[in-house]
């Protein structure tokens, strides 16, 4: 694997086959290899001085086994911790984090990190690219001009601004950075056509030309805020359906059997990930501070924040079939990252689940297989070892494929199904009270 050395980089003229990708994560590090293996030189650059360490060395900064195979054969790529292989690219691609703080407030600093970085290093010609998912306006409002304060260049003229929203799925065996359909908007037709041109010579997926740099900003938060409020329609099935007596799983996939107009979401513990329990707050953000109120995406999230509560509140109600209650009884957590099969904890409803066991004395216990820093035990038997319940909170594999032997026999008498993964009727037949979310 070359790595660009800095006189070499020093002597690298701009060419329209050179790429600066800001932000090496889960969707600017996949980008940047696409890039590369389409005839790109990439310029990866991250102000994680570890994680470049690690990029150079071979290593992913996370686990994605299809990502490392194309990071081994990667020849024409660089990575470094500071802005100045910007200077080198025609195209400056941005894929850092946009994060919401405590008060579901959006939280635009590595946005504005990213962007003076990069205006430090704009030369005329350049095409600047964000792909982070923010709230319409961002572009201009906030990326812009920066770029063209620090620059002295003119947007439009001196360098163009596009936007194409990430939609990057971790853990996705058939959707990728390679083949997904992507929209795009710019500041202005050249930016457009150029920011175009470029997502179509390396993706095979459907290219969509929005008519602003807005409207693309709006599909990101759209899409994922669809899914928001879906999920909260099934969340909120689940515990009247509870209540009745319904199993809700069983309803949901009754009404999938019709072929137009429903989608099927699925009740869980709670919505984590940086994407869709963070997106929307962009959209509620942005119209609240133009004087409009999104009261129905806000209760979506409500709901959705509310499922870990709802979750212990199952357990709860479980310990009290065996005459126990969660002061004092040692509970078993399975599962920590926020979507099965991956390693990525973000806005985990698992924390919360924690949170609240302990503040309820429980005596809790944690694995998960992808997740070592967060778990107390190396294993689920020694995790389930003299624990009286277990939550699974999320739908690893490797715990969809427990029997309920594997509970008994460590002496648990109680099983929240937070992913309502495992199969109920088993469950029961072996004597263990198993909650389900909404079964
Ligand atoms: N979840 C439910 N019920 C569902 C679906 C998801 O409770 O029916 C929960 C999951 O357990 C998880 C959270 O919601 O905790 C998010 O799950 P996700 O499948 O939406 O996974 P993400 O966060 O990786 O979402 C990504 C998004 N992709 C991008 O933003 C580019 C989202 O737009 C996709 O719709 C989603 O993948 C997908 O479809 O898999």
């Amino acid at each position: 694997m070359l790595y660009i050395t800095d006189n070499i980089m020093r002597n690298t003229t701009i060419t329209n086959k050179t790429v600066a990708v800001v932000g090496l994560g889960y969707v600017g590090l996949p980008l940047a290899l696409l890039a590369e293996r389409k005839g790109f030189f990439v310029h990866g650059i991250d102000i994680d001085t570890k994680k470049i360490e690690k990029l150079r060395g071979g290593g992913l900064p996370f686990l994605d086994h299809e990502v490392a195979r194309h990071l081994a054969k990667a020849e024409n790529i660089s990575f470094s911790a500071d802005f100045s292989p910007v200077a080198e690219s025609s195209i400056v691609i941005v894929c850092v984090p946009t994060p919401v703080r405590e008060n579901h407030i959006p939280d635009l600093t590595p946005v504005i990190g990213a962007s003076e970085g990069v205006a430090a290093h704009l030369k005329k010609g350049q095409l600047v690219i964000l792909e982070s998912t923010v709230n319409p306006g961002v572009c201009e409002s906030v990326v812009l001009p920066i770029l063209e304060k620090i620059s002295g260049l003119r947007a439009g003229i001196d360098f163009h601004l596009a936007h194409c929203p990430e939609r990057i799925n971790p853990g996705d065996k058939k959707w990728n950075v390679e083949n997904i359909n992507r929209v795009v908007g710019a500041t202005d037709a050249e930016g457009l056509q150029r920011a175009a041109s470029f997502y179509e010579s390396i993706t095979t997926g459907a290219i969509k030309r929005m008519s602003t740099i807005k409207a693309a900003e709006a599909v990101k938060v759209v899409e994922n805020s669809f899914r928001d409020i879906n999920i909260a329609f099934v969340n909120e099935l689940a515990r009247s359906f509870t209540k009745l007596g319904i199993d809700v799983v069983e309803v949901i996939d009754g009404a999938a059997t019709k072929p137009f107009a429903f989608m099927a979401h699925y009740p869980g513990c709670g919505v984590g990930g940086h994407c869709i329990p963070v997106d929307p707050y962009y959209l509620i953000e942005y119209a609240k501070k133009n004087g409009f109120e999104h009261d129905f995406l806000a209760l979506a999230r409500r709901i959705n924040n509310d499922m870990p509560h709802f979750t212990v509140e199952r357990l709860s109600d479980g310990l009290n079939e065996v005459m126990r209650s969660l002061k004092g009884t040692t509970v078993a957590v399975l599962g920590v990252s926020y979507k099965p099969d991956i390693d990525d904890c973000r806005e985990s409803p698992s924390f919360d689940i924690i949170r609240s066991l302990k503040e309820r004395g429980a005596d809790v216990r944690v694995f998960d297989p992808f997740v070592p820093a967060h778990s107390t035990h190396a294993s689920v038997e020694s995790a389930l070892d003299g624990a009286v319940a277990v939550v699974v909170a999320t739908g690893h594999s490797l715990f969809k494929e427990l029997t309920p032997n594997d509970f008994v026999k460590q002496g648990v008498k109680v099983v929240v199904d937070g992913r309502n993964c495992l199969p109920k009727e088993k469950f029961i037949e072996a004597g263990i009270i198993y909650k389900g979310i909404g079964r």
